[in-house]
């Protein structure tokens, strides 16, 4: 079961630690602060699981448990599943996180909740498995949106069309699925028939890092499974009646595969909001991209205006109604995005303003209470 975890002991080549790495481990062993107090590196690992305030780390032959929270609130950032760390030893509090390399690919998405903030769903990854079951209908508005994350991370996404053997004609659905993800590969698989997986495992070799992200209950663990040989994740069966699933995998575990290759399965999404994802959102809509470039006027918002390349475009059968609709929807909601960034940071400025300020008051107050006392001894 997902315990299993802490069992593996992958060396640290295998997890991919390379030169570049050591180099950056023997600087961060190196205190930033002279005379701050710091606390001994103990070990140089890849986060394998985060949950709660704490991180499994794979240190080459082991497998650490560290606390995060210091990481946290000294730069804001949460470590994730598949960062290369530094683990220090506190004398009382025991491992912790030290420092987080930094990352080469970030799949990240905006954290649910008001706050606009980031959350990172796996770091350091080469390839993202952009799952949907063909046991439902196509959902393409969902892949689309997957895919903005996905290409905004920096790493190549991948469609997997998983369960072929439930229906009878899957060259239809590939033939849309390529329609909404014109510059993807596109793999149709089957964890019962065999069908994809050579593919498949093609993908995984050395230290190849790919993600699996989707809907609870496409078969993101039953792949795992399937290409570790044996169980190490736990699955669960689907809703009959609604084809839901049951949410079984509720943390980002990285997983060495046996034949190579290293896979992070993760929890099933249902809402995806997109983190700050332009480049993203133009990779997934290339037709569309590319015509804005060519509309006369900068802030052209593409309805009616003269000069609109992306209606000309869309006019001679380039772009689809579809597509556009759902890119101008995701464009709102950059732009909106980018907004309240925008009025979180300067009311933030003002509150620091007002902090700096309130700290000058109650000093001054201070100094006239203990002068008050001087004066009446
Ligand atoms: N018919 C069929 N069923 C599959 C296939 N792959 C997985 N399943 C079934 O789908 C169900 C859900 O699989 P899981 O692997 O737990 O799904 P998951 O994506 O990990 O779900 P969460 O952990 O909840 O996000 C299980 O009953 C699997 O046996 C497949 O290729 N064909
Ligand atoms: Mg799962
Ligand atoms: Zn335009």
């Amino acid at each position: 079961m997902t315990d299993d975890l802490a069992l593996l002991t992958p060396d640290l080549q295998s997890l991919g630690w390379d030169d570049e790495l050591e180099e950056w481990a023997s600087q961060a062993a190196q205190p930033s602060d002279p005379d701050g107090p710091t606390a001994p590196i103990l070990s140089r690992g890849r986060i394998a699981r985060t949950s709660r305030g704490f991180c499994l780390v794979f240190t080459g032959g082991e497998a650490v448990l560290a606390a995060s929270s210091s990481v946290r609130s000294t730069t804001g950032l949460a470590p994730s599943t598949g960062d290369f760390v530094t683990v220090v030893e506190h004398p009382e509090d025991g491992p912790s996180i030290g420092q987080i390399a930094p990352r080469r690919t970030a799949l990240s998405r905006r954290a649910p909740g008001r706050v606009p903030e980031p959350q990172i769903l796996a770091s350091n990854i080469d390839d993202i498995f952009v799952m949907h079951g063909l046991d439902r209908p196509l959902n393409l508005r969902r892949i689309e949106r997957q895919l903005v994350i996905s290409w905004d991370s920096g790493a190549r996404p991948i469609i997997l069309l998983t369960k072929a053997d439930e229906v009878s004609h899957e060259d239809e659905a590939i033939a849309s699925v390529q329609r909404a993800a014109p510059d993807v590969e596109i793999i149709a698989t089957s964890t019962i028939t065999g069908q994809g997986l050579d593919r498949v495992r093609e993908l995984f070799t050395g230290t190849r890092t790919i993600a699996l992200i989707g809907l609870s209950g496409i078969g993101k663990s039953t792949l795992v499974n399937e290409l570790s040989d044996g169980v190490v994740q736990r699955t669960g069966e689907v809703r009959a009646t609604d084809r839901r699933g049951r949410h079984t995998t509720v943390t980002r575990d990285l997983i060495p595969l046996p034949h190579g290759g290293i896979v992070i399965d993760t929890p099933g999404i249902r809402e995806v909001g997109l983190w700050q994802s332009h480049m993203g959102l133009a990779k997934t809509f290339p037709e569309i991209a590319q015509a804005v470039e060519n509309c006369r006027f900068a802030d052209c918002e593409h309805q009616a205006e003269p000069g609109c390349a992306v209606s000309a475009a869309r006019m001679d059968g380039l772009i689809e109604d579809r597509r556009l609709e759902h890119w101008q929807d995701l464009h709102a909601e950059l732009k909106l995005q980018d907004e309240q960034l925008e009025d979180f940071s300067r009311r933030a400025e003002s509150r620091s303003r007002a902090d700096v300020q309130g700290r000058r008051d109650g000093e001054r107050q201070k100094k006239r209470k203990s002068g008050k006392r001087r004066n009446s001894r």
